[in-house]
């Protein structure tokens, strides 16, 4: 799915701003017609989540609508235009002018409607329905038994994740106009060779693109700009709604962190009679992902993830679109010499896609699959695989072109169904864990058969089945070793912490990342020696799992969990309702543990610069 994108032949307008709102617990909106007006509304911001805005509706997640009323130009009345939502946590109903146009199930994701048929010149009245309720069906899902967030651990709200499910609007809604005849969406594959002769870069590009057109003579030019310069143009070759090329550019700059160099790739639709009809221009990076020897080669150089796994968070915002907290997130990984994170547990906003392309950020891109559960009947099980498969197709649709993305996630810590069992320690017998071994391996496929240019992973739990980190190109283990187990005991913590990586990469053969590691820690806590909750601790915490990994080139990423304190259910486990692993602050002051991880990664940077 196309961003949306003002240009010789688009336009969009934002509708965000402030809308209608009301809750509807007992779910009569529709029964009264709530679509063409809400009886006692009260003011919302769009976007935004529901949950910060009134106490009244901090646990809420069941059905809320949203009401707008908007113009639309009489030069648009010949125009295809277009309704797009950012994301709407997690299921949307949306009415325009008492037409119902349509739903979407699962937040995080964008989705669009086209409204030529029911828009109308003037004043136009948009109702969406929001729903957030926590299901077994859905993805994520409410609480399992088998969760060790259930039971006396219980949280509220009753989520089987540690964040807080915040629900509304959550991203940008815009109105957008193009042609009938259209582009439809755009894929750029890149790869490089280097020229026998000189050693240049001929970057390759393998261009697709949908379009929609009755025409059988339409033309799809594509050019490939280097800001002014054109670097190739040619047409694509036209097979009814789908054109493809090869295009090649040299001498042609590889996108990396430290070089994150654009191209733009622009395409012009265009009748016999060379008049344009469409046209769309997206940023690409040409660069390559592979795995080898257990490393992760970007370009064909072996690249060590520094950095994080992070969360949509922040007060007043709740997980709404914060630009200016994605560009202060942006200067902080600059400040402490980190280069990756990962979007746990769901995607992130297309926005800090585009940042972390121009940024030089390597992010693993995950669907919402966090605590997927296998133990309450075989029809949730299949119903939610179904629904992870929506979500990874609509995932990699939307940010393919990312040169940022350099690796899909299918799920964060799933639960084997002997999960307590393993937490003790007392044997299992894996076969009870083999339908999920297939749910995994099914979804992963799917996944391939939609991106064969990058690997596919998963954040596994610890003590879960490694057979399902076998079926991944890059094995991720999130590991608490020093906090739930062995909390205080570093020492015992590292050997435990050494012993299974060593373990893990005997048997797998394959680089390792370990994408959570850390303690909570609340900001000004001191002691000496260290203790758990301590800003000491955390920083001894932290050495450790650095120092053992430093001792193994296999593995090929470290993420700290978390980037930043940040908001969840009230629960035992839980002071403050706020999981307090941050580096920094929710509000982004730093703890000592972010100058520690700034010495040690700023001087990692500088072992890694070119010499002169
Ligand atoms: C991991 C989860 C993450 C939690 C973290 C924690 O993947 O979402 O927030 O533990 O306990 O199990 O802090």
């Amino acid at each position: 799915m196309l961003y949306p994108q003002t240009n010789l032949c688009r336009t969009v307008v934002d509708l965000d701003g402030f809308w209608s709102f009301q809750i509807d617990p007992e779910g009569i909106g529709e029964r009264e017609e709530w679509y063409l007006g809400l009886p006692a509304p009260r003011l919302i911001a769009v976007p935004g989540s529901w949950n910060e805005l009134w106490a009244e509706y901090r646990d809420y997640l069941d059905d809320a609508w949203y009401f707008h009323r908007f113009a639309i130009p009489q030069a648009w009345s010949d125009r295809r235009q277009v309704l797009r939502f950012g994301s709407a946590n997690y299921h949307a109903q949306v009415w325009l002018n008492g037409v119902c146009l349509g739903e979407h199930a699962g937040g995080h994701l964008p989705f669009e409607f086209e409204v030529s048929s029911c828009s109308r010149t003037g004043d136009n009245l948009l109702a969406v329905k929001v729903n957030n309720t926590l299901m077994p069906e859905r993805v994520p899902t409410g609480n399992s038994p088998s969760s060790p967030l259930s039971g006396f651990m219980r949280s509220l709200p009753p989520a089987n994740f540690d964040f807080f499910p915040y629900a509304g609007i959550h991203r940008p809604v815009k109105l957008y106009t193009t042609s009938t005849t259209h582009i439809r969406d755009l894929q750029v594959l890149t790869d490089f060779d280097r020229s026998a002769e000189d050693g240049e870069v001929v970057g390759k590009l393998e261009v697709t693109a949908g379009i929609a057109t009755d025409d059988a003579d339409t033309v799809l030019i594509c050019t490939i700009r280097d800001g002014a310069d054109v670097m190739a143009r040619q047409p694509l070759v036209v097979e009814g709604s789908r054109a493809h090329g090869q295009l090649q550019i040299s001498p042609a700059r590889l996108w990396s962190p430290d070089s994150p160099h654009l191209y733009q790739c622009e395409l012009s639709l265009q009748d016999a009679e060379e008049a344009v009809l469409d046209t769309y221009t997206q940023d690409i990076g040409i660069r390559t992902v592979a795995v080898a020897n257990s490393q992760i080669l970007l370009n064909g150089e072996p690249i060590e993830l520094r950095g994080f796994g992070k969360h949509e968070d922040f007060a007043v915002h709740g997980r709404s679109l914060n630009m200016p907290l994605i560009a202060k997130d942006g200067a902080l990984f600059a400040w402490m010499g980190a280069n990756s994170y990962r979007t746990s547990h769901y995607p992130y906003s297309e926005e800090s896609m585009m940042y972390a392309d121009r940024a030089g950020l390597l992010i693993i891109d995950e669907i919402p699959a966090v605590g997927l559960m296998f133990d309450d009947g075989d029809t949730n099980v299949a119903t939610r695989l179904q629904t992870c498969k929506e979500q990874l197709t609509e995932l990699i649709q939307r940010d393919i072109n990312h040169p940022s993305v350099i690796m899909w996630s299918v799920a964060n810590e799933p639960l084997p169904v002997d999960m307590m069992q393993r937490f003790s320690g007392h044997e299992v017998d894996e076969s009870v864990d083999e339908p999920a071994t297939r749910f995994f391996q099914d979804l992963i496929d799917h996944g391939r058969q939609l991106d064969m240019s990058r690997p596919f992973t998963l954040a596994g739990v610890m003590g879960g089945p490694v057979a399902w980190l076998e079926l991944c190109d890059v094995v991720m283990i999130n590991r608490y070793w020093g906090w739930y187990v062995q909390g205080g005991a570093l020492d015992t913590a590292r050997e435990v912490l050494a012993q299974e990586l060593d373990r893990l990469h005997h048997r797998l053969q394959k680089p390792i990342i370990i994408s959570e590691f850390g303690a909570d820690t609340v900001a000004g806590q001191h002691s000496e020696p260290p203790a758990m909750f301590s800003e000491e601790y955390q920083v001894e915490m932290l050495r450790m799992y650095l120092d053992v990994a430093a001792e193994r080139p296999y593995v090929a990423g470290l993420h700290v969990w978390n980037f930043a304190d940040f908001k969840t259910g009230q629960s035992p486990m839980r002071f403050n309702a706020m999981n307090y692993k941050g580096v920094f602050t929710r509000e982004r002051t730093p703890k000592m543990a972010a100058h520690f991880l700034r010495r040690r990664w700023q001087t990692a940077c500088a072992e890694e610069a070119p010499t002169a």
